[in-house]
């Protein structure tokens, strides 16, 4: 009897407690929001968006599967895991499972079957219990999971533990960037930025889905990389920087590990050394490089425009060829920068002869070149790009000459022009340049006579006279960059200003917790 009374109660208890969990349970569900995958904010818009009901949820049992015997795809597998699992506090794990196979809850799979895919294209489909990203590349995949990261609450790119939920809107994304070149160039000769610098832009370049990062590597101001058969390049050329600080420059290691850090988020280093002009730190270095045989005083200044190599010596094409050499041989990407810039003091009747000299140095080496506009005042390689900034008649000439243009068009692209007459950094020869600015043109428009037939891409110059930490660049860079990289890879036809600006002031707490401090542009309306 007593047992019975017993059992009786106990009963009463756990009805109690499991209807207690149930309403609990019910109430936890109320708690989180609709999730819509066509309402998050993702940048740069993806060519279609197919929301459905329900989400997948983020758990710590939550297993990745790639591929087997995909050596890069596993790759890709483990940076997933590591971007996801300091805010969840997870350690998700990575397994190979056969190509056919579903296994896995977020499988990332290469399939042969999506021609429109492209190179760099993804579908991702994501349902309540199962994620899939499938590609033809492991680029490909990269780039899904740039899109699987901002499905995510912002919280996901903070890097202590997080509460969660971590919730994924379910439905289909298909993919795909419109231009193959969607560049960043850093000048690191202005300033100086240390190998940590530069991972930390390649970082914030992958969430973007950008794919090439410039280094302008020397300039009047200073040389930045080690070069064994002409040591005085850093000796000398690499001490000191505009306002005279200590300048610095890469070992050759360095700017290996730069260049492997930077494949491993699907972005190619393009070299810069710009010549004729702007070469005053290798002028200071070797007296041998000027005309009158005197080494150059170092410059701190910013000026442009007064110096130049001696186009009439045959050392100097000796020098380009172990430089041009030297870091040819750390550089797996397919393009060598030859700059071309500026060159104010070497006559024309010089330039020219002097950037046809360059290119085939350049291609002897197995490099693609490319070069500023000016360079289209000589004859040009086939292969050769040329990067608008200035002049459009340059770029044109360049198209009629049969190159492709690089698009960098200073009042829409240059990340040091400011943004306002308030704006406490930067420079203003181009005008100033707000976020709408930024965004709102479009390349194939932009100079007449050049198609889509002709652009490689779009890159945004970060030039750092004015420029000399990271906080500081990310403030001019972004939200600009953001833009930029939207151009680069969605439609024109489906950019839009007002959706972007709203896309965008959501995308605030994103740029927080990934520690980017950005420009606060009253253009846009911040949702923080
Ligand atoms: C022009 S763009 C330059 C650079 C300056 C920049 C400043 C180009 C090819 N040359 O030397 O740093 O303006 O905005």
């Amino acid at each position: 009897m007593k047992m019975h009374k017993r059992e009786k109660k106990n009963t009463g208890w756990k009805g109690m407690i499991v209807g207690m969990m149930v309403l609990s349970l019910i109430a936890c569900r109320h708690k989180v929001p609709e999730q819509n995958m066509a309402e998050r904010s993702i940048i740069p818009l993806p060519s279609s968006i197919t929301p459905e009901e329900g989400a997948f949820r983020l758990k710590k049992r939550t297993v990745i599967a790639v591929d087997e015997g995909n050596e890069q795809l596993k790759a890709v597998g483990d940076y997933l895991a590591g971007l996801f699992n300091p805010a969840t506090g997870y350690e998700l794990r990575v397994k190979e499972v056969k190509p056919s196979s579903e296994g896995g809850d977020i499988r990332l799979t290469l399939s042969n079957d999506a021609p429109d895919l492209g190179k760099e294209g993804y579908e991702l489909k994501v349902s309540r219990r199962h994620m899939v990203i499938r590609a033809n590349t492991p680029a490909g995949v990269f780039y899904g999971i740039q899109t699987l990261r901002q499905l995510l609450p912002a919280a996901i790119e903070k890097d202590s533990v997080q509460p969660g939920p971590w919730l994924i809107p379910a439905g289909t994304i298909c993919d795909c960037p419109v231009y193959e070149h969607r560049g960043v160039m850093l000048d690191v000769a202005r300033h100086f930025f240390p190998p940590e610098d530069v991972k930390r832009l390649i970082d914030e370049m992958t969430a973007f889905k950008l794919n090439r990062l410039h280094l302008h590597l020397s300039d009047d101001q200073g040389w930045r990389i080690e070069i064994k058969s002409w040591p005085r390049l850093t000796e000398i050329g690499a001490q000191t920087q505009v306002g005279g600080g200590k300048g610095g420059y890469y070992t050759q290691e360095e700017y290996k590990a730069l260049v492997d850090y930077a494949a491993s988020r699907f972005i190619t280093l393009i070299p810069e050394i710009d010549m004729p002009g702007h070469t005053n730190a290798a002028l200071a270095s070797y007296a041998e490089l000027n005309c009158d045989g005197k080494a150059r005083e170092l410059y701190t200044g910013t000026n442009v425009g007064f110096s130049t190599l001696c186009t009439r010596k045959e050392e100097v094409y000796k020098f380009i060829d172990d430089v041009v050499g030297e870091i040819s041989a750390l550089t797996p990407g397919a393009w060598f920068h030859i700059g071309g810039d500026e060159s104010h003091v070497t006559p024309m009747e010089e330039y020219i002869p002097f950037i046809e000299r360059a290119q085939e140095i350049v291609a002897r080496h197995d490099k693609q070149v490319i070069g500023w506009d000016e360079i289209s005042h000589a004859g040009l390689r086939p292969g050769t790009i040329v990067q608008y900034w200035a002049r459009a008649e340059n770029a044109k000439r360049a198209v009629e000459k049969g190159a492709r243009v690089i698009m960098s068009p200073a009042d829409r692209t240059y990340l040091d022009m400011q943004y306002d007459s308030l704006c406490p950094l930067g420079l203003h020869w181009a005008g100033y340049v707000e976020v709408d600015q930024a965004y709102n043109w479009d390349p194939t428009t932009l100079v007449e006579g050049i198609g889509r037939e002709h652009i490689a891409g779009v890159e945004s110059p970060i030039w750092t006279e004015t420029i000399t930490n990271m906080d500081d660049l990310n403030f001019m860079a972004f939200p600009r960059l953001a833009g930029h990289a939207e151009i680069g890879w969605s439609e024109a036809a489906r950019r839009d200003w007002d959706d972007y600006r709203n896309r965008l002031g959501r995308f605030a707490r994103r740029f927080q917790a990934m520690g980017i401090r950005f420009y606060h542009s009253p253009r846009v309306d911040w949702q923080e």
